[in-house]
């Protein structure tokens, strides 16, 4: 049976047999939150919780893509089964990055050890993680033993996609002083890996001193972790060994994948939580009335939202 026809529980079992055609479904389902979604997530999260994932942050053109094509025959040249997935929120699927993305890492299909992926953006960035968190756990109880995240680093939404990363490497390349400005404007906290790549550019290192020089300016106890800045090029190859090495060596570094691991469940509780709540209050307790009464301030937004509570709360207890 083609797998656009199978009930959620019978699509599951072919994710978790590995068959890819089943995990590309899989991931469609939960990536427009389908009603199917909690069901087919449910049965996969037990067996859930074996591959790394690394998230790959940065500007459009230092490399993400030619990085994330050399990790996968690395770790494909190590027998291990790997996912990828494209998340740019800049470039909608007609956009060229995607489809640029899609060109260069066709070397890998028809190699059954990699799954590529696009996530497409519905609009709003809160849904976008969530959908790359559901298509973590997809690959995830699919058998795959790495996960890479391509994901633009230009804003607080993709700072959110790449939280769903066990280990997140923000990339730069030399000659752009805006990486590093963006680096200082917020992905700095996120990174536990920097990349320089294009490190056979004039600037090379420079740029990596700059970055040496902003992780010095940090204080740190004495284990906690210190990113190291591995310079690569990508386009040859050169130093992706490294940057494997450094990821591991993140990865093993226990108490940070612990801490990662409850923020992200707590991101996704709270999120369920409160569209669940602001779905029922919508449908049941006149969330659109408030909102009228805010827009005409007949009301403040405090009080609104206390009447809601208060009336959601009272149904719950009847
Ligand atoms: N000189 C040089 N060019 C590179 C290197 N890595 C990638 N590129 C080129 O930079 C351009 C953008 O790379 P891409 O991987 O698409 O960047 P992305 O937008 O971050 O995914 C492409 O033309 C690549 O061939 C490198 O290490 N050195
Ligand atoms: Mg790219």
């Amino acid at each position: 049976m083609p797998p656009e026809d199978l009930a959620p529980m019978d699509l599951a079992d072919r994710v978790l047999a590995g068959d890819f055609r089943a995990v590309a479904r899989a991931i469609s389902v939960v990536e427009r939150e389908d009603p199917a979604s909690a069901a087919l997530v449910g049965r996969l999260f037990p067996r859930t919780g074996r591959a790394l994932v690394v998230g790959l942050t940065g500007a459009p053109g230092v490399g993400k893509s030619t990085l994330v094509d050399r990790l996968a025959a690395t770790l494909r040249r190590e027998r291990l089964q790997v996912g990828v997935l494209a998340v740019d929120p800049t470039s909608p699927f007609s956009g060229g990055a995607i489809l640029g993305d899609r060109i260069r890492m066709q070397r890998h299909t028809g190699d059954d050890g990699v799954f590529v992926r696009s996530m497409a953006t519905r609009g709003q960035l809160g849904g976008l993680a969530r959908a790359t968190d559901d298509a973590r756990i997809v690959l995830d109880a699919a058998g795959t033993d790495v996960v890479l995240i391509e994901t633009v680093g230009v804003g607080q939404g993709e700072v959110d996609v790449s939280r769903t990363a066990d280990v997140s490497v923000v990339v730069v390349a030399p000659g752009g002083g805006d990486d590093v400005q963006a680096i200082k404007a917020g992905i700095m906290e996120i990174a536990d890996v920097f990349v320089v790549n294009k490190a056979d550019r004039d600037g090379a290192a420079r740029t990596v001193a700059e970055i040496e020089g902003m992780l010095s300016l940090r204080e740190r106890g004495p284990d906690e972790w210190r990113p190291p800045v591995v310079r690569t090029c990508a386009s040859t190859g050169d130093g992706i060994e490294d940057v494997l090495a450094s990821v591991r060596r993140f990865a093993g570094h226990g108490a940070a994948g612990d801490d990662r691991a409850r923020r992200r469940a707590r991101a996704r509780l709270e999120s369920i939580l409160i569209r669940r709540i602001v779905e029922r209050i919508g449908a049941r307790h006149g969330l659109d009335d408030a909102i009228d009464a805010v827009v005409a301030r007949e009301v403040d937004p405090y009080t609104a939202a206390g009447g809601l509570l208060r009336r959601f709360a009272q149904e719950a207890l009847d």
